[in-house]
């Protein structure tokens, strides 16, 4: 077994390196004045699946600002908290600028052919001994979908391992395979200009406010509009404030809920059955599947009282249109296939799909969310959301690659599932691009043990995150502004991300090392890539033909159109904004399937001795496991560390009040944190905020239980037990808190 490594901290590299010399003051510069711009680039924000247009403002080789992108038809200049401050990274202190090597007491600057040279060598070395399998790749959803593209070609071309997986397996796939599953394809079947057109809207597990705050917008349009809300959730999130209707569910128990709202419906006669017997099939199943979720059974699981169970199902299949949204509310369920699969029930039932301002859809998480899981950097697909165990695709696609379809490597694990298998010791090396496992996935330290027993570890990034701190090499890699691309916004829409400036320092594209890995491993005539440019237009034949289809997108296209959506299989194709408007799905016979559900309980259940629900999530000025938004002046303070969100009436049976130091134990680890009394959660459920590592992470509690289909862990249910603690923990000493 590896012995764990000395971390170096970002504190010791700046000291090793001083400070980044295009250094930029924390809270940015104060007015124009001081750092006049010499131009603007139109492109989008590096953060969430909204993906919001908004112009950089670059002078010499360095982002110094943004502007507002009024005319990009998504969010028409308005940017989030985290928006307005994403330019704050490139000329960071903390960024990496050259590739760092291990040493016996942290990590020392290399040269980059040496850095490379030696994570070249050691996975041939590993591979040699141990088979090719036992490297495995992880990719990331926050890159743009030619480095993606290039991620999952590099695993089978240049490696020829099956394990590559990527951080969205923790994000949307819950919802990409149950839209699969009932309709043939996995995208947002409708543009968000539909959202108030409709004239009921139900959010389902989604802080809309916090999480996608643009779409608070169209929400607003809803209701101004005369369009009714109702939103599922345990805590009241800002938008239950305009809701018509909200419904409290205890954790982990929507399946019940949307099976009882379409017993309800069914019950009623409301079900649309030309709809139904025209587009549909499964339906009998299913109808039969609900007939024992009476609103009484269904409020006993749910604490969600009968006459709101009543009412939500009158209102939704009432309304000429209506639309389901749902987000990771639902998703990081061990039953989160089923639990999207029941919200599609309901709107095939009622004939919600295919129309404007009527459908059920996802709201995508991370920048790229969509684009990143299109093109082959999930274990077991390729290019075009193609399925890699279909022959006809590894034909098309081992053409286009210029192999025979007998290299293409069959599925392998799924990101938790490449840990364990790291645990177990099948995997000996793992090569890491934009991913912080140590702080996103379940049970931290699992995680932190797995990484301790690799025998190579390499990661490509821009800050030295928590996960970093544990590898053998780390390549400086690129932001998302230095490099020319594209994206997937949750709508559906393809966008031009501009490159404004080249990578800092010695730093370097995440594309050029890759190609130049795949050099050094002896398949460098499969990665002559110049620019990214010349991957797009490899990813556009690879994708031609597929449900994504790219073919007739180019960079110059979307300019002029400000986004096209996809299937757009010819250069001519105006794209396809709405999915299904010729009433058929994506599935070979063209119906729209029912897919029956079935209850069953979380994968760590609340009993006795752990008697409450902890759920986790986000706050609105963090992002993810916050590697990049905790470095960035002006949003930490927003909220600097973690709370534990409590109900007054829970916190009473504890002695605990507002700002009091909490101790809060899992079947797994146990953590303190300040409690934040509110009245806006379930009274038996607590909430923490995921973002921060080591002994503040919410991760040190969640489980590793996955849903069967989808791999995705469970954060959204966990068992919990409270004690007041004694005072402050260590961490907050450390961090001057409280
Ligand atoms: N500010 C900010 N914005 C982000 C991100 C970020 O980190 N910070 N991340 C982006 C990414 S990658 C993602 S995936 C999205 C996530 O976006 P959301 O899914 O909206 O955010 P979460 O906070 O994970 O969870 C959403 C809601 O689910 C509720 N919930 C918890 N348990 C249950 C349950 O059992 N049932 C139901 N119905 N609801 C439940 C929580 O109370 C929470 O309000 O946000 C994206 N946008
Ligand atoms: N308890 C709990 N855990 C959760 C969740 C939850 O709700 N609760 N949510 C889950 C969800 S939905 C998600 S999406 C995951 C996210 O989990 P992670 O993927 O681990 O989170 P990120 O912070 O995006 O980490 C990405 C890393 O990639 C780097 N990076 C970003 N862009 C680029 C790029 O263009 N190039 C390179 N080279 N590096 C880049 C960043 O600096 C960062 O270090 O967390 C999951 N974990
Ligand atoms: S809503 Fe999302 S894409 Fe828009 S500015 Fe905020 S983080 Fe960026
Ligand atoms: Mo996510």
């Amino acid at each position: 077994m590896r012995v764990a490594k000395l971390p170096a901290s970002p504190e010791s590299l700046r000291e090793r390196f001083g400070p980044h010399p295009a250094y930029i003051p924390p809270g940015g510069w104060r007015d124009e004045s001081e750092n006049p711009a010499e131009r603007l680039v139109k492109t989008h924000c590096c953060f969430c699946g909204q993906q919001c247009g908004i112009q950089l403002k670059v002078r010499g080789n360095q982002v110094i600002g943004f502007e507002p992108w009024e005319e990009f038809p998504f969010n028409h200049g308005m940017l989030c908290p985290k928006g307005v401050k994403r330019y704050l990274q490139g000329g960071h202190p903390d960024r990496l600028l050259e590739p760092l090597l291990r040493t016996t007491d942290g990590f020392r600057a290399a040269s980059w052919d040496e850095a490379l040279e030696f994570t070249a060598r050691r996975l041939r070395e590993i591979q040699g001994r141990y088979g090719k399998d036992a490297v495995a790749i992880y990719g990331g959803a926050s890159l743009i979908s030619e480095k993606s593209y290039l991620l999952g070609k590099f695993a089978r071309v240049a490696l020829g391992t099956r394990h590559i997986d990527y951080n969205g397996r923790l994000c949307m796939v819950s919802a990409g395979t149950a839209y699969k599953l009932a309709f043939g394809v996995d995208r947002s079947p409708l543009p968000w200009n539909d959202i108030e057109k409709a004239e009921v809207v139900l959010v389902a597990g989604a802080n809309v406010a916090e999480c996608a705050p643009i779409t608070t917008d169209y929400l607003w349009r809803l209701r101004d509009a005369g369009g009714k809300l109702i939103v599922v959730d345990p805590r009241m999130t800002p938008i239950c404030r305009n809701a018509d209707l909200y419904l409290p569910v205890r954790p982990g128990t929507d399946l019940a809920l949307y099976m009882g709202l379409l017993h309800v419906v069914l019950r009623e006669g409301l079900e649309n059955r030309e709809f139904i017997s025209g587009h549909t099939s499964g339906f009998e199943t299913v109808a039969e599947s609900v007939r024992a979720w009476d609103p009484r059974t269904v409020a006993e699981k749910t604490g969600v009282p009968p006459e709101a169970i009543e009412r939500a199902a009158h209102m939704f299949a009432g309304a000429k249109r209506a639309i389901a949204m749902h987000a990771r509310g639902v998703e990081h369920q061990s039953k989160g296939v089923e639990n999207c699969l029941a919200l599609i029930n309901l709107c095939l039932a009622t004939g919600n799909i295919g129309r404007e301002g009527a459908g059920c859809t996802m709201i995508t998480g991370q920048g790229n969310g969509q684009g990143g899981r299109e093109h082959g950097q999930k274990c077991d697909q390729l290019p075009g959301q193609r399925s890699i165990a279909d022959p006809e695709a590894r034909a098309h696609t081992a053409r286009v690659w210029g192999i025979s379809p007998q290299e293409i490597p069959q599925a392998g694990y799924t990101a938790v599932e490449i840990m364990e298998a790291i645990h177990r010791g099948e995997i000996k090396a793992l090569l890491s691009c934009c991913f912080n496992p140590l702080v996103s996935l379940p049970d931290a330290n699992f995680t932190r043990e797995a990484l301790e027993r690799l025998e190579f570890f390499g990661v490509v990034d821009f800050f030295l995150s928590e996960t970093a701190q544990h590898a053998d090499v780390v390549l400086a890699g690129s932001l998302q502004e230095e490099e020319e691309g594209i994206g997937c916004s949750a709508e559906g829409r393809v966008i031009h991300i501009r490159k404004a400036v080249e990578p800092p320092g010695n730093a370097k594209a995440d594309s050029w090392i890759y190609c130049e890995l795949a050099k050094r491993l002896g398949r460098g005539e499969f990665f002559a890539f110049r620019t990214t440019r010349e991957i797009y237009d490899e990813l556009r034949e690879a994708s031609r033909g597929g449900h994504a289809d790219y073919y007739g997108i180019t960079y110059e296209k979307i300019d002029e159109r400000m986004g096209v959506f996809w299937p757009c299989p010819t250069l001519e194709h105006a794209g396809t904004p709405r999915l299904f408007e010729d009433g058929r799905s994506f599935h070979a016979d063209g119906k729209h399937r029912f897919v029956a559900t079935e209850w069953r309980e979380s994968g760590d259940p609340v009993a006795p001795d752990y008697p409450i629900y902890l759920t986790t999530g986000r706050v609105v000025s963090q992002y993810l496991s916050g590697t990049q938004t905790r470095r960035i002046g002006g949003l930490l303070e927003q909220y600097p560390n973690p709370l534990l969100e409590i109900h007054p009436r829970l916190a009473q049976q504890y002695g605990i009040a507002d700002g009091d130091w909490v101790r809060v134990s899992s079947r797994r680890w146990a953590i303190t944190l300040q409690a934040m009394v509110v009245k806006t959660i379930r009274p038996d459920t607590v909430f923490i905020p995921y973002h921060w590592p080591g002994d503040r992470s919410a991760n040190l509690l969640t489980h590793r239980t996955l849903d069967p289909r989808s791999k995705i862990p469970e954060y959204k249910v966990s068992a919990c037990r409270l004690e007041k603690a004694p005072g402050r923990p260590e961490w907050a000493a450390r961090e001057g808190r409280g």
